[in-house]
């Protein structure tokens, strides 16, 4: 379970109902978000702030999720992936979207998934500030996995086309034998540490690769089979692709709660701390003894 060193007093009362609120959107936008895909295939012809292109479908999600949670009463600030800057909504709890993950899935008809984390502070936060997160995933089915600070658990719920959804997991946890493991980044680019790692989980015989390139769905099926994710430290990125505030931490904290482990190759992915809201960081998460192996592996890189 996630220990904090400063928690939030007592998740109660406004915090709580802006958590609520905040997930009752994010799942009841999903059908929507989801409805709106097929004609937004299509490159949007701009560039997010970390320089990748805009799909019509990234922008589209966005812009949903913006509208709707800045209304939201006692949020403060709403920032996404696809924004430079956070925006100024009120006063209250940050709020950090990624709007429409693995959006490289949507040509190929792959799974992808939304990704949110609340934050008690002001932004870029740290891992620590975390009140709740969680993420959607468009798979053949429609689902989202939430952990807050409240109840200290992970819940899985399906969402069901008009919107409303129910729980399928009142407590989910990683399973104590894992099974799976996927890894991004081009191999060429890998680091000699994290190869050899790499090859001493592919030489046992009960892991089975399962990669789709898209965080969330990679992610969460280390969570349903127990495992290992990575999005590893590279020879030409050190930090890796993914951002710390948008996606670093609400999966840390996730697969946290879960039970499991998360790191950046040395510490707790909740530890790692960047002053810039689109910060990156190489990041792993799953099983506990799968961290700390990938931990002592990389342990003489920097
Ligand atoms: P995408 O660029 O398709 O949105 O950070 C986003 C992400 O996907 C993750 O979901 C995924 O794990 C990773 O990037 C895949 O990136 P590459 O295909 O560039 O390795």
């Amino acid at each position: 379970m996630v220990t904090r060193e400063n928690p939030t007093p007592d998740e109660t009362g406004q915090t709580s109902d802006t958590v609520d609120a905040v997930l009752d959107v994010v799942a009841r936008s999903a059908p929507e978000i989801r409805e709106g895909l097929p004609g937004r295939r299509v490159a949007h012809g701009e560039e997010n702030p970390s320089g990748e292109t805009q799909m019509a479908a990234d922008v589209f999600a966005d812009e949903l999720l913006c509208e709707r949670i800045s209304e939201i009463e006692n949020v403060g600030v709403y920032a996404s992936e696809e924004r430079e800057e956070g925006i100024d909504v009120g006063n209250g709890l940050s709020v950090c979207v990624d709007p429409l993950d693995g959006s490289s899935n949507l040509k190929p008809n792959a799974a992808m998934g939304t990704i949110v984390a609340i934050y008690d502070d002001d932004l870029p936060a740290t891992g620590r500030d975390i009140v709740a997160a969680a993420y959607v995933l468009y798979g053949a089915t429609t689902t989202m996995v939430t952990a807050r600070e409240k109840t200290d658990t992970v819940t899985e719920y399906v969402i069901h086309p008009d919107g409303n959804y129910q729980v399928v997991h009142e407590e989910l946890s990683l399973p104590d034998d894992p099974t799976v493991y996927g890894f991004g980044g081009r191999v060429p680019h890998w680091v000699e540490e994290f190869r050899e790692f790499v090859e001493s989980i592919e030489s046992d015989p009960s892991m089975k690769l399962r990669y789709g390139g898209a965080m969330i769905g990679d992610v969460n099926q280390v969570l349903t089979y127990g495992g290992i994710f990575g999005y590893p430290t590279l020879g030409n990125a050190p930090e890796g692709k993914l951002r710390v505030q948008f996606e670093g931490y609400p999966v840390g904290y996730i697969v946290e709660t879960a039970g499991g482990a998360s790191s950046d190759g040395h510490q707790s992915l909740l530890d790692v701390e960047k002053d810039e809201l689109h910060a990156r960081t190489p990041v792993y998460v799953g099983n506990r003894e799968l961290i700390d192996d990938l931990e002592s592996y990389m342990a003489d890189r920097d």
